[in-house]
């Protein structure tokens, strides 16, 4: 893929979207899939992980990434923020159900994945710990492990919370079933189905040939612990490669 740089993108037409360069980040992969089931186009703007990104800091407020920059109006970087903005700028193929109830589940349960202490949150705070327990860990995962809240302590609580997200998502489904719908909420596809999809392969990366990932990266990514892998249990599994097969182009490209 390639990308802007921010000082490039300020003046660049259009939307314009912020991802961390040459790599699948979860946040950023579900954007992009999102904005491509609705047809929207971007120009992708280079962000570096871990690094202090002072030209994006300026320009947006912050220096993680996703961020989306419309042509007019504020950039936004919050994932929730990020979905509604593509709703408003695509409305013809939603991601959040018009129905309230079905609307506020969608929502929630994007939450427990892609919010703070949500399921990405916690994986990424167990990615952090070898690095985190070296006497001098490197800047770059030291900056990250501050900004997203690392502690030996957070860390211990990872597995039996992203446990109990997967259960609740598992039982969706379950439930799903009866209704003969194979997503998460409602008949059709949403942004917590997006969410899943991509967060999954933060314990199951994709083959190398859907997701040419860093070899470093897939090291990490990886999981080997037998608790962290059943967290993805057949019918996320099963719900995951769908998402793939019908609505997320591969192979991935970053
Ligand atoms: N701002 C997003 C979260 C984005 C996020 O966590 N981005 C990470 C993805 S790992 C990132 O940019 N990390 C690299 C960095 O902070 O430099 C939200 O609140 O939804």
């Amino acid at each position: 893929m390639d990308y802007l740089t921010v000082e490039e993108a300020i003046h660049a037409p259009g939307l314009r979207l912020v991802l961390t360069a040459g790599v699948p980040g979860p946040w950023g992969e579900a954007a992009k899939a999102m904005l491509s089931y609705k047809g929207l186009a971007y120009t992708p703007v280079r962000q570096m992980g871990g690094e202090v990104n002072e030209a994006l800091q300026t320009w947006t407020g912050q220096n993680s990434a996703p961020v989306l920059v419309p042509e007019s109006g504020p950039s936004v970087s919050h994932w929730m923020d990020l979905l509604l903005q593509c709703e408003e700028l695509a409305p013809a193929k939603p991601l959040l159900p018009r129905d309230v109830d079905q609307r506020a589940m969608v929502l929630g349960l994007s939450a427990l994945l892609a919010g703070v202490n949500g399921f990405a949150w916690n994986r990424r705070l167990q990615m952090f710990a070898p690095a985190m327990r070296l006497e001098s860990p490197p800047e770059v995962v030291a900056r990250m492990a501050y900004k997203y809240g690392w502690s030996e302590a957070a860390c211990a609580q990872a597995p039996a919370r992203m446990r109990e997200i997967c259960d609740a998502l598992d039982s969706r489904l379950q439930k799903q079933e009866q209704v003969d719908s194979g997503y998460l909420v409602g008949a059709s596809v949403t942004a917590v189905d997006f969410y899943w999809a991509n967060f999954a392969g933060m314990i199951k990366p994709l083959a190398h040939a859907d997701n040419p990932m860093p070899s470093y990266m897939r090291e990490t990514y990886q999981a080997r612990d037998r608790e962290l892998l059943d967290c993805v249990t057949p019918r996320l599994q099963a719900h995951r490669d769908m998402m793939y097969q019908h609505h997320i182009t591969l192979p991935l490209d970053f």
